[in-house]
């Protein structure tokens, strides 16, 4: 699991000091020729994307989150895995994956419209993020620091069931337990990418029902939705969960329940972009599987997912 997580109430990790860190490690010279003040990725052209400390987007480490505004923290846990284990192997391939980013999006040039007005991002002209290194679990308490929050979650899973393999904690049921925990304002939830067999004619029924929180109702879309327009919701907080077999295996293997028939990467890209304009408060990309992903473009590609989800965040111009 890979979270990307901004406004921190509380850091992730506490060292209580070493504020050296939060601006000099991995501070090359080159970096100042961008005319910013913030942390940004070293540039290729003077430093090779294989050098340095592999940390996510070759940003800067530093020990806790103070003074960012969004931070890459890594989750590696992969309990209550309901068939092949190994994502709690994925930070460091993450991190390898995303060497190749840069700074921007640069104007493309396909014909599509809507590509080019969203292809111009500038999060390291907008933010301070770094990589504040990995966790055991993810301390980032959207319910104290939000209180429910809405949700868009990509995934070929409603990951709504009651039990998996007996326990009620496992890769299976995290939003159900959120919807009991009264994590979520399920009038604003919506699940992408749903498909595959289930244990009955109609598994995601639950989902349907009025839930707890809010008494709405989780909406599930399957395949994906149009990519055009902004989103908008009203304007409260929004998490965004991303789990990497939402994408067609033949794009995504490395994953440890791969369906088939799923989406393209640019279809996911499209919808990470179509979140522009939300309160993203938090996202996450989970489910990467090292041991499976023999190529390395499963971790490629979600690397490159963060750094959608980076420039989606509020507050990040785009030139
Ligand atoms: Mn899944």
């Amino acid at each position: 699991m890979w979270s990307l997580c901004r406004n921190f109430i509380r850091p992730a990790l506490s060292t209580g000091g070493l504020p050296s860190l939060r601006r000099s490690v991995v501070a090359p010279p080159v970096s100042r020729s961008y005319g910013t003040s913030f942390n940004v990725p070293p540039s290729a052209e003077f430093v090779s994307r294989v050098s340095g400390i592999p940390t996510m987007n070759k940003l800067p480490h530093q020990e806790s989150a103070e003074g960012l505004d969004a931070a890459f923290i890594g989750v590696p846990i992969d309990t209550g895995t309901s068939n092949r284990p190994g994502a709690r192997l994925n930070t460091p391939v993450l991190r390898s994956g995303s060497a190749e980013l840069l700074l921007y999006h640069s104007r493309g040039v396909g014909h599509a419209a809507q590509l080019q007005q969203w292809n111009r991002a500038a999060p390291y002209d907008s933010l301070m993020v770094a990589d504040i290194g990995d966790v055991n679990v993810n301390l980032y308490d959207l319910k104290d620091t939000h209180g429910p929050v809405g949700l868009v979650h990509v995934d070929a899973h409603a990951d709504t069931s009651d039990v998996v393999l007996g326990e009620r904690i496992g890769h299976g049921t995290p939003f159900r337990r959120c919807v009991e925990e009264g994590l979520l304002d399920c009038s604003r939830v919506v699940q992408i990418g749903l498909r595959g067999s289930g244990y009955s004619a109609d598994s995601y029924a639950w989902s349907r029902f009025p839930c707890s929180a809010g008494g709405g109702v989780l909406v599930q879309v399957s395949g994906s939705p149009d990519g055009g327009g902004q989103g908008s919701d009203g304007g409260g907080p929004v998490y965004l969960s991303f789990d990497i077999d939402a994408l067609d295996p033949g794009f995504a293997p490395g994953t440890g329940t791969p369906e088939i028939a799923g989406l393209t990467p640019i279809q996911g890209v499209e919808i990470i972009r179509g979140c522009r304009g939300l309160n993203l408060v938090g996202c996450d990309l989970v489910e990467v599987s090292p041991p499976y992903d023999t190529t390395g473009n499963t971790a490629l590609t979600g690397a490159n997912l963060l750094f959608e989800m980076l420039c989606v965040l509020p507050n990040v111009k785009y030139l």
